[in-house]
């Protein structure tokens, strides 16, 4: 029998029980008693006190990423809860399980606009479209172990994503016997045997097939049967849009991202495929070229869309062929799929779109700082199974371009960037991992930009020892002194009228770091690249490499002046 205990200690409890040792967040006194339940289980779960509930909930994101398990942040009422509004948009738009517990007024007070007082429901509630799976607020104590266990549950199954749990003040210092349930093991939804059988002869009349994997859920013993699925077919494969770990990109079958940036050959093939297999990928605007490689809503290509969430099947197009199946599971379907008797006659359509990912590496010379080589660089200087992160800006372009992610299988994730386009997200879900995962090297990219909006967490990964052991924490700040992506679209739209996208007045942000207990280095030039990583892997304490990139090398394909001139020649 379960004794009596405060609420908060037995929410704590039941988060112990679903297998979570580190929460993080940022405190208030709206949830003093959960603290307390911190404090009374320390040996069993920590509670990471970020610096800004952004980065908190950035974090917990980054650890549903990591973990394929839901990560946990707890903020305060409205301003907490407000800050925290970014981490939890990115885990809907990334399909990342994550929960967030939100301290709240006393029931006594509500509906007075008590102070900070917010309806969570009305602000996250699923009829905003895009913040959250579902918000509740516990009412009882009694009742914590079902609205937990349900959390879990709904951030993981179907289509993962963030569920808030708000907890009112005075729920949490009542006293309670209530049970902690077991951890919520997510169900696996299977295909249908005939949706098979026809995927099985829409793949038998093919010409040119194309696999777009991505999204949440996988399991590595799915990604390998993935593989194996893709083998027996001969499929070239692409990843979508930040989902570039899911299938091994040194495999003979990769044909490289489709996303921001893609290969322009690859996205010819999108558009000249007979068939587009799209495994667990949203056919957003980002997989879809803006939705033009696959029209709307009737593509040219046959298509046939796998995935975990019945809402995103038939969301924008008419598929010749839907699935529903979760990703855990996904691959061990495909792979029931009898191979054809004989060699697909696609042969060269598969080793055309792996010749055209291995010719996209190539990258003519820029100086003084080359980005296509300082990426290569970390690529050949980083041990095996590095965790990249990055948040939004032309620089994640050289990173998505000429990284190899291995497939998840074998390092799980490695690829910690936010579909949503955040900025902002790279330094906290490095700091996340490296805390998470203290044996592996983690590297960050972060823009001049991104990097302000969120770089407090330093503080974050210092006071709790983040890349003080065998693995790294390496964060590479790419300073143009500019918002360049804005910058890249105003030269496009309203070439030569600079508004509003300039950074002036940038700190050093190597002086920055060394204030933050980092050790910090300049880049201004290739050749002082290589020496400089080398020794932040050698360090004994997370590293800052702050890189001076001239502006006008706006993306890893053109730059500014000559965006400015086509739109002028444009007229
Ligand atoms: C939180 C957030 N605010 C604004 C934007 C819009 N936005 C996209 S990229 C970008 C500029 C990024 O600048 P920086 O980090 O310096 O990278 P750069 O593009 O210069 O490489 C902005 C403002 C965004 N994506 N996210």
């Amino acid at each position: 029998m379960t004794t009596m205990r405060l609420a908060g200690h037995a929410l704590v409890e039941a988060l112990i029980e679903q297998g979570i040792d580190t929460a993080f967040g940022v405190p208030g006194e709206s949830y003093l008693a959960v603290l307390d339940g911190f404090y009374e289980h320390a040996g069993r779960i920590r509670f990471i006190a970020c610096r800004h509930e952004g980065g908190a909930s950035f974090m917990a994101e980054a650890q549903g990423k990591l973990a394929g398990w839901p990560g946990v942040c707890f903020v305060t009422r409205g301003p907490g809860a407000s800050n925290a509004a970014i981490g939890l948009h990115t885990a809907f738009q990334d399909s990342t399980p994550m929960v967030l517990f939100i301290g709240q007024v006393a029931g006594e007070q509500r509906d007075r606009e008590a102070f900070q007082e917010l309806d969570y429901r009305q602000v996250f509630g699923p009829g905003t479209l895009g913040m959250a799976k579902w918000v509740a607020e516990v009412q009882h104590a009694d009742r914590l172990p079902e609205y937990v266990a349900r959390a879990f549950h709904m951030a993981m199954q179907g289509r993962p994503g963030p569920v808030v749990l708000v907890l009112p003040e005075d729920m949490l210092t009542t006293s309670t016997a209530a049970p902690v349930l077991p951890r919520a093991v997510p169900a696996q939804a299977w295909p249908a045997p005939g949706a098979l059988r026809e995927l099985r002869a829409m793949l038998a009349r093919a010409q040119r097939p194309l696999a777009i994997v991505g999204g949440s859920g996988w399991s590595a013993e799915s990604a390998r049967a993935l593989q194996r699925f893709a083998e027996a077919w001969h499929l070239p494969v692409g990843c979508g849009f930040r989902f570039q770990d899911t299938f091994d990109n040194r495999h003979a079958l990769y044909a490289g991202d489709v996303g921001i940036g893609i290969n322009p050959k690859l996205a010819g093939r999108v558009c000249d495929a007979d068939l587009i297999l799209a495994i667990g990928v949203r056919l957003g605007e980002m997989t879809t070229g803006g939705y033009t490689h696959l029209a709307v809503p009737r593509p040219a290509q046959k298509l046939v869309h796998l995935h975990a969430g019945a809402e995103e099947l038939g969301r924008v197009y008419a598929a010749d062929l839907l699935l529903q199946c979760s990703l855990g599971v996904a691959g061990q379907a495909l792979a029931t799929l009898e191979p054809p008797p004989a060699a697909p006659r696609w042969a060269d359509w598969t080793a055309g779109a792996h010749a055209d990912y291995e010719a996209n590496h190539d990258a003519p010379v820029v100086s003084p700082l080359d980005m296509a080589q300082v990426v290569k660089t970390v690529q050949r200087l980083a041990p095996v199974g590095t965790v990249y992160t990055n948040g939004a800006g032309n620089y994640s372009g050289w990173l998505h371009r000429y990284t190899r992610y291995f497939g998840l299988q074998h390092h799980g994730r490695t690829q910690l960037a936010p579909t949503s386009g955040a900025m902002g997200y790279g330094v906290p879900a490095a700091v996340a991992a490296a805390l998470l995962y203290p044996e592996r090297t983690v590297v960050n990219i972060a823009g001049d930009g991104d990097f302000l909006m969120t770089g407090q967490e330093l503080a974050t990964a210092r006071a709790h020892g983040a890349g003080t052991g065998v693995g790294k924490l390496v964060s590479i700040v790419v300073d143009n002194g500019s918002y360049g992506t804005i910058r890249m679209h105003q030269e496009r739209e309203y070439p030569g009228r600079v508004s509003g996208s300039e950074l002036r007045a940038n700190p050093d942000f190597a002086a920055l770091a060394r204030a933050y207990g980092w050790y910090a280095a300049r880049v201004a030039a290739t050749a002082e690249f290589e020496p400089a990583f080398a020794a932040a892997l050698e360090a004994d304490g997370p590293t800052l490499l702050h890189l001076r990139l001239d502006p006008d090398v706006s993306t890893s394909r053109t730059t500014l002046t000559a965006l400015r001139a086509a739109a002028f020649a444009r007229g």
